[in-house]
C-alpha cells in the first residue's frame, strides 16, 4: 500500500528515511499483523478476570468468562469509544467556557469578546438576557450556562435543544436518548458498560447514541464560544502544506486543538517579530498550523497550515522547525523522539497533556501573553542551533481558501438574495443544480493511503454536482490537494454546481466561483455544517432525515471521529466511514449500525473502504432522499444505479 498521495508527505518520508527517523508508518508496519480479535471488537478487558475474546467463527469461546456475548462486548467497546470522543470534544469546550468566565471576571486580561454579535446571538438562543447589558455580563452568563451543560440538569441540554430541528427533539425524547448533562452522559456510558451492568446490545447502543448527542452539544458550545472570543471566521486565502515553512524564518508550529493557546501565540508572534529578526532570522517568525488548532488560526487569521495529524512528524524532519507548541489531542508522543534528532523544541502547555522529552510551560489564561512570550523565546533560543545543512523543506504549497463559517456562508448567499439568503441554496437543490450536500470530516488514518479516499470521493461527488463542505483533517486533505481553489471548480465540478458556485462567487466580488469545497473549520466545528443543514430543514419544514445531505469520514482514526459519525447518524444523515470500525465481530451490532438504525433515526452507517464505491453509495443515498422529497433526479445520475 502507498503511504500517501501527498507529494510533500512523500518527500518528507524520504528525508526521514535518509535521516534514519522512524515515523508512524514504520511503527504501523512493525505492528503488523494486528490482532484480529481487536480489529473485530471482540476483545474485552473490562474486568480483571479477562481479557476475554470471542471466537468469531464459533469454534472457540462463544462467551466471555462472565457470560458476555460478542454482541455485548462489541457494543460496549463502541460505546466507550464514543464516550472518549465526547470527553475530548466537550473538554475542549469546557476549557473555553472557563476562559470566557475568567475573561468576564477580569482575570484573563489578554482575552476579550472579539465578536459581540456572535456572543449576543448565542446568548439570545440559550436564554441569557442581552438587552442593555454590558458585554462582559453577557459573557459571564453565557460561560456559566455553558458550564451548566456538563453536570446533570433537569432540562435538556440548551446547546442541543436550541440548535436542532423540533422533529429531532421529539424523536430523541421518544427514544429516551435526550442527554441531561454532558459529563453525566459520559459517566452513564462508563457505568452501563462496566462489569455486570448492561448486557443488551440494543440498549447499550441507545446509550451510545445519547452520548453522541452530548458530543454534538459540546462541540457546538466549543465553536460558539471560540467564535465569540476569537472572532467568527470570514473567507480568506492562505497556504497549505509543508512548503509553508520558511528557511529564512524562525518557524513555530502550533499543534493540537484549542484556540485558547494558538490564537494568543499568533498575536504575540507579531509583537515579537522584531526580536526574531534581531536573532538573525530575516523573515522573523513564521507560524504554521498542525492539526485542528492549525485550522482554527487558518480560519481566523489566514495562518498557513502545514500538515495533518498523521504526518505531524514530518514538520520536524524539514530541519527548519524551531518549536512545536502543543495543547492537547492528536499529538503523537513520538514527536519528542523526532525533535531530539534536531534542534526543535517540543513545548507542552496543558497540565493534562505532558510528554517525556518535551519542555513544559504551563499555559494559564491569567498570564496568557506572558506564557506565549516565554514559549516564543524558546524558539528564538533554538534558532542558532539549526543545522542549515539539514534544512530540507519540500517546495510544495497549495492555495487554500478557508473561513466559511455558517455565518460566512449565509452572508455569501445574502449577496445573491438579501431578503431570503437561504433561497438560492434551497432553490438550486430543488432544481437539481446541486444534487445534494456532503460534509467531509475526520482524520487521516495510517491504515489508508493518506488523502486518497478524500480526493477520489470529492472528485466523484463534485462531478455529480454535490456541494462539498469540509472540516478538520478533511480540510487538510482538500487544502494540500488544491480542492479549496477556484481552479478546482473548473476542473472537477459538474455544470450545475459550477453555475451555482460561480453565481455566488461573482455576487461576492470574487471574479469567479467560490472554491470547490467550503472549509468550515476544525473538527470541533462540524456543528457549523449541521447548522446549515438544520437551517435548510427548518426552511423547508422537514426533518433532517429527509434532506439530501450526507457525511463522510473516509479515513477516520480517532474516537472523536467515531462520536461525530454517530451523532451524524443520530441526526438522520447517511454517514460513510472508510476505515472499518471494530464492530464486525458482532453481526447484530454491525447490522444495527448499517441497516437497523435507519428505521430509528433515519440515518445509517455506510462502511466502505473503496472510495469509488463509497461515492456511488453516497450518491444513491442522496438520490433516495431527493425522490422522497419529489425532487427531480438528473438522468445522468439515475443511470449510475
Ligand atoms: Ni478530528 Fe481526527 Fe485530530 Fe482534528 Fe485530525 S485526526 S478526529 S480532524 S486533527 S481532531
Ligand atoms: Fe471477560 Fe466479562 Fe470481564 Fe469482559 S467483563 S473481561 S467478558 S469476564
Amino acid at each position: 500500500m502507498e503511504r500517501s498521495t501527498d507529494r510533500a508527505t512523500l518527500y518528507g518520508l524520504e528525508t526521514a528515511a535518509r535521516e534514519g527517523i522512524i515515523t508512524i508508518w514504520d511503527r504501523y508496519e512493525a505492528q503488523l499483523p494486528q490482532c484480529n480479535f481487536g480489529l473485530l471488537g471482540v476483545c474485552c478487558r473490562m474486568c480483571l478476570q479477562g481479557p476475554c475474546r470471542i471466537d468469531p467463527f464459533g469454534e472457540g469461546a462463544t462467551k466471555g468468562i462472565c457470560g458476555a456475548t460478542a454482541d455485548t462486548i462489541v457494543a460496549r467497546n463502541l460505546a466507550r469509544f464514543i464516550a472518549g470522543g465526547t470527553a475530548a470534544h466537550s473538554g475542549h469546550a469546557k476549557h473555553l467556557a472557563h476562559t470566557m468566565l475568567k475573561m468576564a471576571d477580569g482575570k484573563a486580561p489578554d482575552y476579550s469578546i472579539r465578536d459581540e454579535a456572535k456572543l449576543k446571538a448565542v446568548a439570545a438562543r440559550v436564554g441569557v438576557p442581552v438587552d442593555g447589558r454590558p458585554i462582559n455580563d453577557i459573557a459571564r452568563d453565557v460561560a456559566r450556562a455553558g458550564l451548566l451543560e456538563f453536570s446533570e440538569r433537569e432540562e435538556p441540554l440548551a446547546w442541543l435543544e436550541t440548535t436542532v430541528t423540533p422533529g429531532r427533539m421529539e424523536l430523541f425524547t421518544k427514544l429516551g436518548i435526550l442527554p441531561m448533562g454532558i459529563d453525566s452522559t459520559i459517566a452513564e456510558v462508563m457505568h452501563a458498560t462496566t462489569y455486570g451492568v448492561d448486557a443488551d446490545p440494543v440498549n447499550i447502543l441507545l446509550t451510545a447514541l445519547k452520548c453522541s448527542l452530548s458530543d454534538y452539544a459540546g462541540m457546538h458550545l466549543g465553536t460558539d464560544l471560540s467564535d465569540a472570543l476569537f472572532g467568527t471566521p470570514t473567507p480568506r486565502a492562505s497556504g497549505a502544506n509543508l512548503g509553508t515553512l520558511r528557511a529564512d524564518s524562525i518557524n513555530v508550529a502550533v499543534h493540537g486543538h484549542n484556540p485558547v493557546l494558538s490564537d494568543i501565540i499568533c498575536e504575540v508572534a507579531v509583537e515579537m517579530d522584531g526580536e526574531a529578526v534581531a536573532a538573525g532570522a530575516p523573515g522573523g517568525f513564521n507560524l504554521v498550523g498542525v492539526c485542528c488548532t492549525g485550522m482554527e488560526v487558518q480560519m481566523r487569521h489566514g495562518i498557513p497550515w502545514a500538515t495533518s495529524s498523521l504526518s505531524q512528524e514530518l514538520v520536524i524532519t524539514t530541519g527548519a522547525l524551531e518549536a512545536m507548541v502543543v495543547d492537547y489531542q492528536c499529538i503523537q508522543p513520538s514527536i519528542a523522539d523526532v525533535a531530539a534528532c534536531y534542534h526543535t523544541r517540543v513545548i507542552t502547555t496543558m497540565s493534562m497533556a505532558k510528554m517525556p522529552g518535551a519542555t513544559h510551560i504551563e499555559f494559564t489564561e491569567e498570564h496568557a501573553k506572558e506564557r506565549a512570550r516565554e514559549i516564543l523565546l524558546l524558539a528564538i533560543e533554538a534558532y542558532p542551533k539549526r543545522d542549515s545543512k539539514r534544512v530540507d523543506i519540500p517546495d510544495i504549497t497549495s492555495t487554500a481558501f478557508a473561513g466559511f463559517s455558517t455565518e460566512a456562508i449565509v452572508g455569501a448567499l445574502a449577496k445573491v438574495d438579501p431578503e431570503d439568503p437561504l433561497k438560492p441554496l434551497v432553490d438550486n437543490i430543488a432544481n437539481g443544480n446541486i444534487l445534494g450536500v456532503c460534509l467531509f470530516a475526520g482524520c487521516n488514518d495510517v491504515k489508508a493511503t493518506q488523502d486518497e479516499n478524500f480526493i477520489v470521493l470529492a472528485k466523484a461527488l463534485a462531478k455529480e454536482n454535490v456541494l462539498l463542505l469540509a472540516t478538520g483533517c478533511a480540510s487538510g486533505a482538500f487544502g494540500r490537494h488544491g480542492i479549496f481553489t477556484q481552479e478546482a471548480v473548473a476542473e472537477y465540478a459538474g455544470d450545475g454546481l459550477k453555475a451555482v458556485l460561480t453565481a455566488v462567487g461573482e455576487a461576492n466580488g470574487l471574479g469567479g466561483p467560490l472554491p470547490l469545497a467550503l472549509h468550515m473549520g476544525s473538527c470541533v466545528d462540524n456543528t457549523r455544517a449541521a447548522d446549515v443543514a438544520v437551517a435548510v430543514a427548518n426552511y423547508l419544514g422537514v426533518d433532517l432525515d429527509k434532506l439530501p445531505v450526507v457525511a463522510t469520514a473516509p479515513e477516520e482514526a480517532m474516537e472523536k471521529a467515531v462520536s461525530i459519525g454517530t451523532w451524524a447518524v443520530t441526526m438522520g444523515l447517511p454517514t460513510h466511514v472508510g476505515v472499518v470500525p471494530p464492530v464486525l465481530g458482532s453481526a447484530a451490532v454491525a447490522g444495527l449500525l448499517t441497516e437497523g438504525i435507519k428505521d430509528v433515526t433515519g440515518g445509517w452507517f455506510i462502511v466502505e473502504p473503496d472510495p469509488a464505491e463509497a461515492a456511488k453509495q453516497l450518491i444513491a443515498a442522496i438520490v433516495e432522499r431527493r425522490k422522497g422529497l419529489n425532487l427531480p433526479v438528473p438522468a445522468s445520475v439515475a443511470a449510475l444505479d
